[in-house]
């Protein structure tokens, strides 16, 4: 027996109502909860609509195969609304990440190569393993510094950084040198600028931009003013390489970096290129940095596993003779570790797909067409999917239960994250470098939840104490 679209449940029949009820609950805040909320209520599938967004939203790793297998061959993504306005606004191209349909494909098929693709990670490791090491020479000297033999602070503004270092040199092939005494103010006004995107996209997404933009609502020029600042920084990065670029004739030997073999491979426009180029920029930033702090901060709980994963890795830098590529395919427990930190913590609250042909789901029939939400948190914390789900295990993915469409923290398929190569070599190396170097250890036993700004963050500033070993 089949059921109808119509009688799934949720509360999908008043959507000004719940617009109202979710803001009072501060959802924007709290949308991650509010999904573990509602999926108690109704069970594995509800109906939702909140202004103008409506879906279905699943929770089980049986039904996300369902979903992606209807996905189609040009994946369709809920549109950010505010990043679209923005650049319809400034008459700024989209890039990857905000185009769709056949010219979605033709873009991302070129970038996959230079981006994404297995021959690339062995240009990306010499580069991001520097920015590793200066990292740890820059905690030596801080540690050096306070007279007390250790270094107690909140990290994330250093892993910020780190993260913007290690993406530029992937895109642009050479350092920025953010990691140096000197804060170069740019630098640290294009990071600004992205937690600010960010922060100001969350009130936009139910309320149409176009009718903020009329009223002159301030959220509306901060996030304008916000993308001003990435793409200025990024439009300067990117015509510093496209200039040495033309004077610089004959090839060298040494790896350009992203955006130099995209100009050089000469399939995409320039405007193209900047576009996406500026996107990856933008988008390796918060995400990295944020998985990294929410790693030490489970580690420095963990004091025990913190020795395995440092036994682990030992062994693999003795066993890989100095070949770093070697090494990494050398360390499972710390690739766990990643794993389990996007499943108590992913970036992304959801994953979702217009789904393109009729399916079946929880018995109900879904038409083609229909938004359908996985909650990536709620599935991570859901006890008949992960046992015991609130223990932080990264050995929980290396025994054979089941891992089918478990491991989604990077979406998948033909459009899941396109930096992912580089976001798991860049956390890789830093994690490797740290706990060759360092004993993380934590304040107080304090649980530090997430909140919603767009992507998930940690509500309070972790306090991390870093000691050399
Ligand atoms: C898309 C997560 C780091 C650039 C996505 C998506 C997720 C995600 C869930 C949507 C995928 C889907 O719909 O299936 C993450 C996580 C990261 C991370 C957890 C780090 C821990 C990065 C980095 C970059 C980046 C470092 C840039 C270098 C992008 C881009 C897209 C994307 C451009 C859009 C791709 C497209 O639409 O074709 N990411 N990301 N991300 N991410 Fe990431
Ligand atoms: C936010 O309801 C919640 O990787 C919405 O690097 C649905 C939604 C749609 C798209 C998701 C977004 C959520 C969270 C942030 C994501 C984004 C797609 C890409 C983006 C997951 C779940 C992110 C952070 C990119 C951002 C790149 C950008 C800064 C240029």
């Amino acid at each position: 027996t089949v059921r109808a679209f119509n009688e799934i449940p949720g509360m999908w029949k008043n959507s000004i109502g719940n617009l109202y009820t979710f803001w009072k609950l501060d959802g924007f805040k709290n949308i991650h909860h509010i999904m573990v909320h509602n999926f108690n209520t109704f069970g594995p599938i509800y109906r939702e609509k909140i202004g103008y967004y409506e879906s279905v939203n699943i929770i089980n790793p049986e039904d996300a195969a369902i979903l992606f297998k209807a996905e189609g061959h040009y994946p369709k993504r809920l549109r950010v609304e505010p990043w679209t306005s923005y650049r319809d606004f400034r008459n700024r191209k989209y890039g990857v990440l905000l185009k769709d349909g056949e010219d979605w494909r033709s873009n991302r098929v070129i970038l996959n190569r230079e981006v994404i693709s297995p021959k690339v990670q062995g240009n990306f490791v010499p580069l991001l393993d520097e920015v590793g090491q200066d990292f740890v020479a820059r905690v030596h000297k801080k540690i050096e510094r306070s007279g007390q033999n250790k270094w107690t602070t909140d990290l994330s503004h250093e892993l910020f950084k780190y993260a913007l270092e290690s993406v530029s040199a992937v895109l642009y092939g050479e350092r920025l040198g953010l990691l140096l005494d000197y804060i170069d103010p740019e630098a640290q006004h294009f990071i600004d600028c992205i937690t600010l995107m960010f922060k100001t996209t969350c009130p936009m997404l139910y309320i149409p931009p176009s009718m903020l933009r009329r009223l002159g609502a301030k959220v509306w020029k901060d996030h304008v003013e916000a993308w001003d600042g990435i793409f200025n920084q990024a439009d300067h990065c990117i015509q510093n390489i496209y200039r040495q670029l033309r004077k610089e004739s004959g090839a060298q030997n040494k790896y350009p970096g992203v955006l130099a073999s995209l100009l050089m491979l000469d399939r995409l426009s320039i405007e193209e290129i900047k576009a996406s180029v500026t996107e990856l920029m933008a988008g390796g930033v918060d995400t990295t940095s944020i998985t990294l702090l929410w790693t030490l901060y489970e580690l420095a709980r963990h004091p025990d596993l913190q020795e395995e994963l440092r036994a682990e890795i030992i062994a693999a830098r003795a066993a890989s003779q100095g070949d770093t590529v070697q090494m990494l395919k050398m360390v499972p427990l710390l690739k766990g570790a990643l794993k389990e930190t996007l499943r108590l913590h992913p970036v992304a609250v959801s994953l979702q797909r217009y789904i393109t042909q009729d399916v079946m789901i929880q018995n109900y029939h879904i038409p083609s067409g229909t938004l359908v939400q996985l909650g990536l948190y709620a599935m991570g914390r859901d006890y008949r999917i992960f046992p015991r789900p609130e223990q932080y295990l990264p050995s929980r993915w290396l025994r054979n239960e089941s891992h089918y469409f478990r491991s989604l923290g990077f979406g998948f398929g033909p459009r899941q994250c396109l930096g992912r190569r580089i976001a798991e070599t860049e956390m890789q190396l830093f994690l490797i470098h740290m706990l060759e170097n360092f004993k993380i250890e934590k304040q107080r036993q304090l649980e530090v939840r997430s909140t919603f700004e767009l992507i998930l963050v940690p509500e309070k500033p972790i306090l991390l104490t870093i000691k050399p070993l």
